[in-house]
């Protein structure tokens, strides 16, 4: 038997000895590249934190200490101490175990994380908690190098710095985000992981304090002062140590007798401490060490070769969007592009390739992305955040307040609307319309396939005030992308199939479903219309009332949530509008998160298919009247589901 199916619990590794551990991290590095390669996950960071997730669980007492994990993406090594190894065969698929920490997964979950720079505030969180309940227990933060760009990690640590509860924060330094870290910071950390003047600055200049001998209160005074100041100069860590952290490190995160011993001496060290731990991404598998950016989030490949299986089939939405920026950026030199750590993921890089003067890289900073893209706006460039439409819900104040409240032309890019898939909860774009929809000014798209998007590009890019396109995730309609992309008139929808039984108004790509959805309600004698609003906000008013008036009845499709949403913007127009007699149904996500697992099958379970869409309109034509309270808004509507 392996050692890592003996593992029924954490507890187990308290027991090992270090030649048993480090056998232990090479047969969970084989799990973890067999699994991965088998459901796709997020690979390189994982292999990147085997033997500090071993050191973790050596020191610590889960789950009575908490730890959370930042992002959540490298939890697997966790999972599968924390008995959930025979789990991995259903990661991230429908039904099966999350590719994040899930509280409602296992006690060890203690935090849910997917999104980045949230674990230092959750660990206070916690720390404070214990502190008010007068408990025990020690709490520690894992974040990346890449997280740490994200601000709340620094409003996190100045408050802890300010509070000096006992709090450790990990840092692992693998010199990675996705893509390669930003910033002043990133630099920072390469200086400490680099300079032996730093990491041999602290140990010395403790063991020289401490050889002073002790003397009266004021010579003790003036010796404090004197190891202020020297800290100064020889101290690492000096930025973590001047927000209120102790800082060790740095420690070579491969090392599982260093790192344990650090990690004790966390434990028993008062206040915040920060453990500064440099990883290698990708550790033990060449292909994903190579290329630690495509290994982040892969899907099914190839543990011999590292061979991605099943690719081909028609270009992607991002890269459609990507190759038309840099068309527009030829044309237009004011043309400027922003991602938040997301340069491969947005489609961006063939832009900062071409134009590497006017593309920015912001880090894990998609508030300071917004508010960036708005003072150049206001200063006269054209700026489009590439970004998707679930870390847009990180900056929507942004939108308001600083982009427009000025009326000023941000393009927003929401890559990976509706659903994404294995990702899960955390990161289903189906929030964007609605919060953008109440913003006044906003113009709202959502591109039918590839071609309709490159012809929203530059729709958003000509209009003088903030316009944003929502695209999903994966492979376009594989239409000929043919022709100049040009602009569409505002607020005009189009109609793609005239029928009087019915109008479907189906938003997005959802119009190919309801395309085939008409063709097989035709088969049962039913003449259904499809029309492709193309905007959501402005709302083709005239095109829809025109079709509630020959039909009688509507069907609105959606991938977002039905609370705020398109349904609900022509639900809106209905009752505003006096239309009683219009019977609307919409078809979109009800009032609950969309679980993980394969689009298409997230899609079908939600009845986001041209099934569903056939089932929803049979019900709307079979719907019998019924008296509404005179609350209710005059459209008879009914939601899905
Ligand atoms: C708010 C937010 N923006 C972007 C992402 C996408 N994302 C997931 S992991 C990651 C990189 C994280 O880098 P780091 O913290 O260094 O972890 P590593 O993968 O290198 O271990 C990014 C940008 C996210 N999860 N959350």
């Amino acid at each position: 038997m392996s050692l890592l199916s003996g593992i029924k619990n954490p507890a187990a590794l308290k027991k090992m000895s270090l030649k048993e551990l480090e056998l232990l991290a090479g047969e969970i590095r084989q799990e973890l590249i067999g699994s991965v390669s088998r459901t796709g996950g997020h690979l390189a960071a994982n292999l990147g934190v085997v033997e500090l997730t071993l050191a973790l669980h050596a020191v610590f007492n889960l789950p009575e200490d908490k730890l959370i994990w930042d992002v959540g993406h490298q939890c697997y090594v966790h999972k599968m101490l924390t008995g959930r190894l025979h789990k991995f065969d259903s990661l991230r698929q429908y039904g099966g175990l999350s590719g994040f920490p899930k509280r409602a997964e296992s006690p060890y979950d203690v935090f849910n994380t997917g999104h980045s720079s949230t674990s230092i505030s959750a660990a206070l969180g916690f720390a404070l908690a214990r502190d008010l309940n007068k408990e025990n227990y020690h709490v520690a933060a894992v974040i990346g190098d890449g997280a740490l760009t994200g601000g709340m990690a620094f409003e996190a640590m100045n408050h802890a710095g300010h509070l000096k509860t006992n709090l450790i924060v990990v840092l692992n330094d693998n010199e990675m985000s996705i893509a390669s870290p930003v910033g002043g910071l990133a630099a920072y950390l390469s200086r400490l992981r680099t300079d032996p003047m730093y990491s041999r600055g602290k140990e010395e200049l403790e063991s020289l304090l401490n050889r002073v001998p002790h003397v009266g209160p004021r010579v003790l005074k003036i010796i404090d002062r004197l190891k202020d100041a020297l800290k100064y100069l020889v101290v690492p860590g000096m930025l973590f140590e001047e927000l209120g952290f102790t800082y060790l490190g740095p420690i070579e995160g491969h090392n599982i007798g260093r790192l344990k011993e650090v990690l004790q001496h966390a434990r028993s060290t008062k206040g915040p401490v920060l453990v500064h731990v440099v990883t290698t991404k990708g550790k033990g598998y060449r292909p994903a060490e190579t290329l630690p950016e495509y290994f982040h989030g892969v899907g099914s490949f190839d543990p011999e070769t590292g061979q991605v299986l099943n690719k081909g089939g028609p270009p992607s939405y991002t890269s459609v969007f990507g190759a038309e920026l840099v068309r527009q950026g030829e044309k237009d030199s004011s043309l400027v592009a922003i991602t938040a750590a997301m340069p491969d993921g947005t489609g961006l890089t063939p832009f900062a390739r071409r134009f590497p003067g006017r593309f920015y890289d912001v880090g894990i900073a998609e508030q300071h992305a917004v508010t960036l893209a708005a003072g150049l706006a206001a200063a006269g460039l054209k700026p489009v955040v590439a970004i998707y439409s679930t870390f847009l819900q990180r900056c929507i104040d942004q939108v308001i307040h600083d982009v427009a409240l000025m009326e000023l032309p941000v393009v927003l890019a929401l890559d990976r609307a509706g659903v994404v898939g294995e990702d899960g909860e955390t990161h289903q774009g189906v929030f964007d319309l609605a919060l953008l929809r109440c913003v006044p000014g906003m113009v709202l798209m959502a591109p039918k396939d590839e071609q309709e998007l490159r012809h929203m590009l530059v729709t958003a890019l000509q209009h003088q005030g903030p316009a944003a396109l929502r695209y999903p995730r994966g492979a376009g309609q594989g239409v000929p992308l043919t022709g100049p992309a040009l602009p569409l008139p505002l607020g005009k929808g189009e109609v793609l199939r005239r029928g009087n039984d019915a109008a479907i108004l189906a938003l997005g790509p959802q119009v190919y479903n309801a395309l085939a959805a008409a063709e097989a309600l035709a088969g049962l004698g039913i003449d259904c219309a499809v029309i492709n609003p193309r905007f959501v906000k402005p709302l083709d008013e005239d095109l829809i009332l025109e079709w509630a008036e020959r039909t009688g009845h509507l069907l609105t499709v959606e991938e977002h949530v039905l609370a705020g949403g398109f349904g609900s913007a022509v639900l809106e127009l209905l009752g505003n509008r006096g239309r009683e007699n219009v019977r609307l149904r919409r078809l979109g996500i009800k009032d609950e998160f969309v679980p993980q697992g394969k689009a298409a099958v997230v899609r079908e379970k939600l009845g986001l298919s041209a099934a569903g869409i056939e089932r929803e309109v049979l019900q709307l034509l079979q719907q019998e009247e019924r008296s509404l309270p005179a609350t209710q808004l005059s459209a008879k509507e009914i939601c899905s589901g």
